[in-house]
């Protein structure tokens, strides 16, 4: 089972680490990255409790000299635990965005050889000598708890914060953030965390360019989270050594982690977003689909855009990478770039999207160069003066985003690429890159952020410098554009990052492990608290075929962020494109069948977003989340939901033309394509040509669509399509606003609850209720109901207005109160006014009165 990962840092000095929190800054500090430094076991020292003092939210522990140690009850089912140096503070990081919380109702008791803290849904086990935590359920099962073999089950190893964990063979684990791999369980992985620009990255990678300390484990169907806040590089040993135990650790900073109980992951997801914040709703046209290409010429972008005009595939965004800058000059425009931005702009339904680098170039007289130094805002060397690393610009400096000041002045730059019409803002290279082996391509160690008297090493700083670039990013949308949603893209990301950023997975190679690798790393992203993510369509690093890019662009538009994007040729004149249309007819069709697709959904998926922004919960699910109780779904990557009720099987290998599909227990699966129905908690293989991506959808549910637009906005939404597979009873509460601006924040939305009814085999009806309709621009006037799988009906009516009967779909459409029977499909379309106020009956088999 153990699976050991190569690390790219393999071949590095050994060198002692110093960390910041445990030991001050010192000139001790090391400059170079380093081979991971494994925990000394043999180095462990035990922690005894001396004595409890009980606190306003749990419990403070006196350990004797050198360490504090704290329990914290923070919610029914979160604690907080930490072990400090002796009177310090517990920090937060940047990454946490709630810090005040309403201590829930708990007992504590002393028995002796332990101390136990009891809210209504867990117990907290402090065991005093040796010192340990386990934490049990309502009904006094173990959820979890300290493994103590080593003599010491957490504290401090030479400065390094360190938590072994018990587990047992059954025990899953997901999360992690971004982690390359082809599981989704990571349950035998070594797992390191540390922001790096990883080109081309493979299943074997082990840093690429995330991180977020956050892991759930599953259990006797039950799951729990963990966040270790601690933002130096860190590592997570998942039963990779025994069967019996796990351990994290980090190089430095402080032991500081949060405990979650679900027992659905569902929960433990929702708490986990509670703490680190949750996703906001982005404008709508970001749910379009994007393209892009590093060294597309000025007229590329907009050849590109019109051709997919003239092809009938739709497209929202075309994307401008480094090349519109001035010789890479953040901030500066080329000319044509200018123009062709503003040439795109006219034309119908385009929004753009510019690349910003956090490397700003040195040069005298260039403004922001200028600014930055004449302001002190640049990140340091060790001995005090403004880094200077090489990146696309040459020599350049490092913007300190830890620095509110620098966050502001950063934001405050961006109507330079907004006043010329760009809409989003996608950030990269916030590892920070820097094109220095010897620094492992980023900056030296012992660089740091902050202030003389409060210095934040690049240890400590490094995976956080992607989250506040992103934060200041939004911000600039804020500031520039109040009341619009804020679009910000981002290659790196901390825990909380999610406030203020989608993600896309960086440098993806253009190979059939790189598509398959996307499902995995979309999940556990999903499951780290981060909806919106997608990676590059087609992959990044070179070029797909015909056939990879059909496969690639079939579950591409099922990424809440989809994004056809490629690398630079390199000036090699044959290297090919990667537009739909580049790969032949066949191809292209292919795209536009799945693309048409996406924008026929998105009333669906916005919704499933909108949802997220209230629970974390994943856009892009795997089956684990749905189907916690089926414990054959624990370790399956190959198929995914998209939303609640949407399942996607794709083909991920070459040449192949079926694919073998797990329906999950307890439900009944309905072929999308076909109407064919399955029960589940079986494996069925289904024929897959190049053009067809097996879906299905579980019995019993509405899918809101649309019609297809060519972009976003193109068409208001009048008549809303309610994709129904009934068996028994079906429901759906959708929401809708204005898709572009805040005012839904403050309350200006609508939620109409949509309820399909099979009352006998003779009757199935239908029904509405609007529960918020705060939104007045709704331009809401009809629903489609689709009703898939069904007979020909006798007779519709609601109340005594009797529908009519027309010949066509395209006829219901156009007029209320009509509904056609489609005898091929077995399809029933009936329109229902959108403003229809009672039970709309359809019946069936001569039942008509
Ligand atoms: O060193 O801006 O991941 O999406 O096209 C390469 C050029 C820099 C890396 C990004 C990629 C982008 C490219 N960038």
């Amino acid at each position: 089972m153990k699976k050991i990962k190569k690390s790219i840092f393999a071949v590095a000095i050994a060198t002692a680490l110093v960390s910041t929190s445990i030991a001050p800054y010192s000139a001790l500090a090391v400059d170079k990255p380093h081979p991971e430094i494994p925990l000394d076991k043999d180095n462990l020292e035990q922690l005894v409790v001396q004595s409890v003092e009980r606190t306003d939210n749990g419990v403070k522990l006196d350990f004797g000299s050198e360490y504090d140690g704290y329990v914290n009850l923070l919610e029914d089912d979160i604690a907080q635990i930490s072990i400090v140096e002796d009177g310090e503070k517990v920090k937060h990081s940047p990454g946490i965005e709630k810090t005040e919380w309403d201590t829930p109702e708990f007992s504590a008791q002393d028995e002796g050889d332990t101390y136990q803290l009891e809210t209504a849904e867990i117990t907290v086990v402090i065991n005093k000598a040796p010192y340990g935590v386990k934490f049990l359920d309502k009904d006094g099962n173990l959820i979890n708890e300290d493994y103590s073999e080593f003599g010491s089950s957490a504290g401090y190893e030479d400065g390094k914060p360190y938590v072994f964990r018990e587990t047992t063979p059954d025990e899953a684990f997901y999360g992690f953030g971004e982690q390359a791999g082809l599981e989704l369980n990571k349950r035998g992985d070594s797992i390191g965390l540390w922001n790096t620009d990883s080109y081309g990255y493979n299943k074997d990678t082990k840093y690429i360019y995330v991180s977020i300390p956050f892991f759930m484990g599953l259990k006797d169907k039950k799951a729990y989270g963990i966040f270790f806040d601690n933002t130096h590089r860190s590592y997570y040993e998942m039963a990779s050594e025994s069967d019996d135990y796990y351990y994290f650790y980090a190089d430095g900073g402080q032991l500081n982690y949060y405990f979650i109980y679900g027992p659905e992951i569902s929960d433990v997801v929702s708490q986990y977003t509670e703490i680190t914040g949750k996703f906001n709703l982005p404008p709508e046209w970001t749910l379009g689909l994007h393209q892009s290409k590093w060294e597309y010429t000025a007229d590329e972008i907009v050849e590109v855009a019109q051709t997919y005009r003239d092809k009938n595939i739709p497209l929202d965004v075309m994307h401008f990478d480094i090349d519109y800058m001035q010789d890479y000059k953040l901030f500066t425009w080329e000319e044509d770039y200018k123009q062709a931005l503003a040439e795109l702009k006219s034309m119908e339904g385009f929004h753009a999207i510019a690349i910003n680098d956090p490397a700003v170039k040195k040069e005298e007289g260039y403004f922001l160069y200028d600014e930055g130094t004449a302001n002190d805002y640049w990140a340091k060397s060790a001995d005090g003066t403004p880094f200077v690393g090489p990146v696309w610009p040459g020599d350049s400096m490092f913007p300190d985003f830890s620095k509110e000041e620098v966050r502001d002045w950063w934001a405050s730059k961006h109507n330079i690429l907004f006043d010329a019409g760009i809409d989003g803002i996608w950030n990269d290279m916030n590892e920070p890159a820097v094109f220095e082996a010897e620094y492992y391509w980023t900056m030296p160690l012992d660089a740091y952020f902050g202030y003389e008297d409060n210095k934040i090493l690049h240890t400590e700083y490094h995976n956080l410098y992607g989250h506040h670039e992103a934060e200041a990013t939004y911000n600039a949308f804020e500031l520039y554009k109040p009341g619009e949603r804020p679009f910000v893209l981002t290659r790196d990301m901390y825990a909380g990052s999610q406030r203020y950023s989608a993600l896309w997975t960086g440098d993806q190679n253009s190979s059939w492990e790189g598509l398959e690798m996307t499902l995995p790393v979309n999940m556990n992203v999903g499951l780290s608290g981060v909806p919106m993510v997608g990676g590059d369509i087609g992959g990044f690093a070179g070029r797909p075929d015909g056939e990879l890019f059909a496969r690639w662009i079939q579950i591409g538009v099922f990424e809440p962020f989809a994004r056809i994007h490629y690398d630079s040729d390199g000036g090699d004149p044959r290297v090919i494109g990667q537009e739909p249309w580049v790969f032949g007819q066949e191809v292209e069709d292919i795209t536009r069948k799945y693309v048409n697709l996406r924008y026929q959904l998105l009333p669906y998926l916005y919704n499933e977003l909108q949802e997220a922004t209230e629970t974390g919960k994943p856009v892009y699910q795997p089956l684990v989340y749905h189907f916690q109780e089926d414990e054959n779904t624990y370790d399956i990557y190959k198929q995914f939901m998209f939303g609640d009720n949407i399942m996607v099987a794709p083909v991920l290998e070459q040449g192949a033309t079926s694919v073998d599909v797990y329906l999950p227990k307890g439900e009944t699966w309905v072929d999308f394509w076909t109407g064919e129905k399955y029960e589940g908690n079986k494996t069925i293989t289904v024929q897959a040509e190049l053009d067809h991506l097996p879906i299905f959808v579980k019995q019993d549910s509405i899918i809101p669509t649309r019609e297809v637009q060519q972009y976003t906005g193109e068409k208001p939404l009048e008549n809303l399509v309610l994709d129904t597979y009934l068996n028994d009873q079906a429901t759906y509460s959708f929401y809708e606003d204005d898709a572009q601006t805040q005012s839904y924040q403050d309350g200006e939305y609508n939620v109409t609850n949509f309820t399909v009814n099979k009352q006998n085999k003779n009757i199935v009806t239908f029904e509405q209720e609007k529960e918020v309709q705060n939104y007045k621009g709704t331009k809401l006037k009809s629903y489609t109901l689709k009703l898939n799988n069904t007979e020909k009906p006798s007779k519709v009516q609601a109340a005594s207005s009797k529908y009519k009967a027309v010949s066509s779909a395209e006829a219901v459409k156009e007029t209320s109160e009509t509904y056609f029977f489609n005898e091929e499909e077995n399809i029933l379309y009936v329109n229902i006014p959108a403003d229809e106020k009672h039970k709309v009956q359809v019946f069936f088999n001569g039942n008509a009165r």
